[in-house]
């Protein structure tokens, strides 16, 4: 059976559960493995556990911790088939940032996997919030039976079009992150679209080394694998377990692989640093890969080259955004440029723009649009973003590109506030905000330094209270007061201590002079403030 990309219209729960007699495999971790037939049981067992907890959560926000793995994808799949909107949360996020996600989805139920550090934490915060909570995995979720007999019925999420599937946190140019909520039908438009032009099939099986609660490892990797029939191996993410995954046995084989650049660069790190033998094993097990796929920011030529180098492939290179999915797309088959994110996805329609919405002359740059059945809802609580986030029904994405020869080339983000930092989408005005919170700083400015392992190294110019306190707390301080109240790749790499920031007559803060500081020969220095 490699009917992949599925009926037009089917939901994602449709095109899945058809698969509900299957023993084929669905998701392994390091510790379980669950077949379409599990996974449909298991997760009917979620479902009537969340519908016991709370009776009519159509439309409500659920939200859950749990590492990646068969339990997470049960929940998620649980969650569906109550109806209720999956809230997936970080699990590399402390307490405050966890806070803020309940202060804004205001989920009903949050649901933890007791084996994560927050666990704990995050239940009591829950809690005292008036939500109802739960352990991730299910309640005799294992028996053969459970979900079949006298269980509830699916809460219109099998044949779900506009209802809402997901809330993912990203970034605004501005304040806090803000809740992205994509629709079933959103989320099987893009899922349809990679399917469709990646090839997916259910001979697949991914190495899943991603973070689930981005787009990327949830969309492209996840469900993508699940719509195909495919499989979807939970691997230990260090360069070493994925080049010896890569290079395992012919059963079961990894045919798919996909990552941001930062993941790519330290595979290549790795590689350079291995023995002889071992870089010649390894090398033979990325070649036998179907397909490996850069993404989420902008891939360095060098590791482009270095990549084919090493394991003769080209990496495809794909742009898109937490609020579209996927976007622009090297091809399958044909010449993938170095540079260039290819052409629109099936089923997008993109076009370049000038600062007033009019369409660019061929050749020249402008903003990228995006219109589509693949375009998200809203930014949950937040009409007003989600109104300006779209002109004459075209979505604005923050992104300049042009297109050369038949292909784009993204040229850099509009706003100099949001970065890109190993692969995470961050807002420089959201951490200074945090950082001025704290005592002995007066002022400070965030920015992103092009760095060529992070794409962005975020890095802080900030300016002492005055009078300055006795004792004035250094780089290592600084950092480990922000990894209390910050995801930690939002957590400044470096700081620099000025008598006042670089401002224009406006009084603004030149943000092009503060990346000039960090560009300095003195910023190489670790530990210094
Ligand atoms: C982690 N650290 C960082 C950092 N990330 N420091 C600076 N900048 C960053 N970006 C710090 C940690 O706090 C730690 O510090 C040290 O680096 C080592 O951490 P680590 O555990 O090794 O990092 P790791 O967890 O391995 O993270 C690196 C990574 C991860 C690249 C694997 O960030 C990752 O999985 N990124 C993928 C993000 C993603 O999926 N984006 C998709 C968004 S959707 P210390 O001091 O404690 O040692 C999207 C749409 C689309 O963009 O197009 O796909
Ligand atoms: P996120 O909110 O994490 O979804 O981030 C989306 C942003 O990531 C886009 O607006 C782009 O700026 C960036 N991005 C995604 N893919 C690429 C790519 N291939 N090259 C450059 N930037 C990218």
């Amino acid at each position: 059976m490699h009917d992949a990309t599925g009926t037009p219209g089917r939901s994602l729960l449709e095109q899945t559960f058809r698969r509900r007699f299957s023993d084929a495999v669905a998701v392994t971790d390091s510790t379980a493995s669950g077949s379409y037939a599990d996974l449909w049981r298991r997760s009917a067992a979620v479902r009537d556990q969340l519908a016991e907890a709370c009776p009519s959560l159509a439309g409500e926000r659920v939200a859950f911790l749990a590492p990646p793995s068969r339990d997470y994808v049960t929940f998620l799949w649980g969650t569906w088939r109550t109806g209720a909107v999956a809230v997936p949360l970080a699990a590399s996020h402390p307490l405050p940032e966890l806070e803020y996600v309940l202060d804004d989805a205001l989920p009903r139920v949050v649901a933890a996997d007791p084996s994560m550090t927050q666990a704990g934490a995050l239940l009591k915060a829950a809690q005292a919030r008036g939500a109802v909570v739960l352990p991730v995995a299910a309640r005799g979720s294992g028996r053969r039976g459970s979900g079949q007999r006298g269980s509830r019925a699916d809460g219109g999420a099998l044949e779900a079009g506009d209802a809402g599937a997901l809330i993912v946190y990203t970034s605004g140019a501005t304040g806090r992150p803000k809740g992205v909520l994509s629709t079933h039908a959103a989320l099987a438009a893009q899922v349809r679209s990679l399917v469709d032009a990646w090839a997916w099939t259910d001979r697949d099986r991914i190495l899943h080394v991603l973070p689930l609660h981005h787009v990327h490892g949830i969309v492209n990797a996840l469900c993508c694998a699940l719509w195909s029939g495919a499989a979807c191996e939970f691997g230990e993410p260090s360069p070493q377990a994925v080049w010896e995954r890569l290079a395992g046995g012919e059963r079961e084989r990894i045919t798919l692989f996909m990552a941001v650049p930062t993941v790519y660069g330290r595979l290549i790190r790795a590689w350079d640093e291995a023995p002889e033998e071992v870089r010649r094993r390894w090398s033979r097990g990325a070649a036998r890969l179907r397909l490996a796929v850069s993404g989420s920011a902008a891939l360095p030529a060098s590791t482009l080259a270095r990549w084919h180098e090493i394991t003769g492939h080209v990496l495809l290179e794909r742009y898109g955004m937490t609020e579209t999915g996927m976007i622009l797309s090297n091809p399958l088959d044909g010449e993938r440029r170095p540079g260039f994110v290819g052409l629109p996805l099936p089923g997008v329609e993109a076009r370049l723009v000038d600062g007033r919405g009019r369409p660019v002359a061929p050749g020249e740059s402008g903003e990228v649009e995006v219109r589509g059945p693949l375009v998200f809802r809203e930014y949950w609580g937040r009409p007003r973003e989600t109104a300006s986030a779209f002109r004459d029904g075209w979505f604005r994405t923050g992104d300049e590109a042009r297109l050369e020869n038949g292909a784009y080339r993204l040229l850099g983000r509009r706003a100099v506030d949001i970065l890109k930092t190993g692969g995470h989408r961050v807002s420089a005005l959201e951490i200074e905000e945090v950082y001025r919170t704290h005592p002995a700083v007066r002022d400070v400015a965030v920015t992103g330094v092009p760095d060529p392992e992070w794409g962005h190294r975020v890095c802080a110019a900030w300016v002492p209270v005055a009078p300055a306190p006795d004792s004035l707390p250094s780089a290592r301080e600084l950092r480990a007061w922000g990894k209390e109240r910050l995801a930690p790749y939002k957590v400044p790499r470096e700081f620099r201590m000025m008598a006042q920031l670089p401002r224009n007559a406006m009084g603004k803060v030149r943000k092009p002079a503060v990346v000039s500081i960090f560009e300095s020969p003195l910023s190489a220095q670790p530990g210094k403030r």
